[in-house]
């Protein structure tokens, strides 16, 4: 068998290697390894927990704020710290905002190229695709000559040699199957959804004064509402972001869904293949901030082997992370798995020294933990949220994911698959940007029936906090479900430990050798030209990888341990 090595993998979040074995060009097995550690776990003890989210916060710029929530959410429970409606309204349009912003940005700048080939818009004619684009959508934009500004710039580039972003891809691949008209409609809209989303995060910078890593605060928010003030949240600013939310529901539904829709006709098969394991996770999006109410916006879910009908309520102690296979060690030893109240980062790397030609596998191969639910890997993200939300049928998801997929003329099975949890993060945007205007609806009622509360101060004296106190803080993050857990001792931080969705994904094997998400959706893959693995990035890329920044890794004696980048 031969091992197939790809590191980096582009168009992503951060570091990750897929190595797998092949056998007449097809996957027998496959390695997922998160190449790069920061160690903010280990940053935030001993720190204060009010200030615990700014740094969690730089986990990651992509997901830029989910990490300050699920950590002010963890601190928030911890210390018993009720949050203002106002507040709850406002973190909830900004992560409305969050989901529209980031799942447009990965279908167009980050996937769309594993479907669409650029060079191939040359040959369309701008009058058949404006034609085509207008049969699905009456986007204004879809004119003759819009298309064909798209397609000159795109020419001369070509003709230059200066392909620009779009160097280096597999333009040659045969498994680039759409028409030269899809190619040019999907690109111009790639190079109109660039500008597009550097208008939405407004919302972030009204509300949170920056983006990334907008700014928020341990017991509600730090924007202050006066309808009287020049500077603080005003009607003129509040109409701006009912602006910014017609926006983004316009292109949600006028040009992300119909693409998406368009794309997934011409590549049926690829309903069929990238799963995964088959069993899903939802940890759970609360109303309100905190879970203890039991009211939920995504209802927790674990679903077993595809059987949506058997969907369980989740049990929040049956979450453990492993490390038999990961660059950290455990007190007990590292068969075991840790709850994360109890979860240890303990550095120990015995990778290969680089350079080197492959992982050790057998043994550790990745700065990911495993983590498990009920002892089994399980999937998270927008696949699992789709199927949570069908199962119980909330939020209109059985009309919304079986009308979708009667217009592709497939079964509800095909959502299993690669280009299912492709069209599930579709659908679950056009939820998103439905409920923003809710969500909006009720921040403005509430403001007018006088309450202009955003910031509860009550627990703000560490005197009045128990002295030990844990907390959980969720949080449906755009690529799945994240939590961060929190033990608070004496007024400073113990232990934190934050269980990130690509952790859930992309995790190496565990105790048991079970596969995560990553490693097993890629068996099965037949490679048409195993130099140009363009399947197998259209699989992972389904998933929205996002590894943590990249931070070197520093051996005590100050050297770079980083690892080798073929
Ligand atoms: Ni860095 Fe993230 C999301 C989180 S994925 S993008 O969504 O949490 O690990
Ligand atoms: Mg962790």
């Amino acid at each position: 068998m031969k091992r197939l090595v790809i590191d980096p993998v582009t168009r992503i979040e951060g570091h990750l290697r897929i190595e797998a074995e092949i056998q007449d060009n097809t996957i027998k097995s496959a390695y997922s390894s998160g190449t790069m550690v920061r160690g903010i776990e280990i940053i935030l003890k001993g720190r204060d927990p009010r200030e615990a989210w700014v740094f969690a916060q730089r986990i990651c710029g992509v997901c830029t704020m989910v990490h300050a929530l699920a950590s002010i959410r963890a601190v928030e429970d911890a210390l018993d710290i009720k949050v203002p409606k106002n507040a709850s309204l406002i973190r909830k349009l900004m992560i409305g905002t969050l989901f529209v912003h980031d799942h447009v940005v990965h279908f167009y700048h980050l996937h769309a190229l594993d479907w669409i080939n650029p060079l191939q818009a040359i040959k369309a004619d701008p009058v058949k695709a404006s034609e085509f684009a207008r049969s699905l959508s009456n986007y204004e934009k879809s004119t003759p000559s819009y298309f064909k500004e798209v397609q000159d710039r795109i020419r001369t580039q070509v003709e230059r040699g200066q392909l620009g972003i779009f160097n280096k891809g597999y333009w040659n691949h045969p498994e680039y199957r759409l028409p030269p008209e899809v190619n040019l409609m999907v690109l111009a809209h790639y190079m109109d959804a660039l500008n597009w989303q550097a208008q939405i995060v407004q919302v972030h910078t009204i509300f949170g004064g920056k983006n990334p890593h907008p700014n928020f605060a341990v017991g509600g928010m730090p924007s202050p509402i006066d309808l009287q003030s020049d500077t603080a949240i005003n009607m003129e600013k509040l109409s701006r972001v009912k602006t910014l939310i017609n926006q983004m529901l316009e292109f949600v539904e006028r040009v992300y869904v119909p693409d998406l829709i368009a794309i997934a006709s011409f590549y049926k098969d690829w309903f069929e293949k990238g799963e995964g394991i088959g069993n899903f996770l939802v940890l759970g999006e609360p109303e309100f901030d905190s879970y203890r109410d039991g009211k939920f916006f995504i209802p927790p879910t674990f679903i077993k082997n595809r059987d949506l009908k058997a969907y369980e309520d989740v049990d929040y102690s049956k979450v453990e992370e492993y490390v038999t296979h990961s660059w950290y060690k455990y007190t007990k030893g590292d068969h075991v798995g840790l709850h994360p109240f109890e979860g240890e980062t303990v550095f120990n790397y015995t990778g290969p020294e680089p350079p080197y030609e492959q992982l050790k596998v057998e043994a550790k191969y990745s700065w990911l933990k495993s983590p498990r639910y009920k002892g089994l890997p399980a999937e998270v993200g927008p696949l699992a949220r789709m199927l949570a939300l069908y199962a119980r049928n909330v939020h209109d998801a059985r009309h919304i994911l079986d009308s979708t997929l009667a217009r592709l003329g497939l079964p509800i099975e095909a959502i299993f698959s690669t280009m299912g949890r492709t069209l599930s993060r579709g659908l679950e945007t056009v939820i998103y940007a439905h409920a923003m205007k809710r969500w909006y609806d009720e921040l403005l009622e509430n403001i007018k029936s006088g309450d202009l509360k955003v910031f509860n101060s009550d627990k703000w004296d560490p005197s009045t906090w128990k002295r030990e106190a844990k907390g959980l803080g969720l949080m449906e993050a755009p690529r799945g479900s994240l939590s961060h857990w929190v033990h608070i001792s004496g007024g400073k931080i113990a232990n934190y430990q934050a269980v990130v969705p690509t952790t859930w994904n992309a995790s190496p094997r565990d105790a048991k050798g079970q596969l995560s998400p990553y490693e097993a959706s890629l068996v099965g893959h037949k490679l048409a030209n195993p130099t140009e693995p363009l399947e197998v990035l259209r699989t992972i890329h389904s998933f929205d990888p996002c590894l943590a920044c990249a931070v070197h890794l520093y051996a005590e004696d100050g050297h770079t341990l980083s690892v080798q980048v073929l």
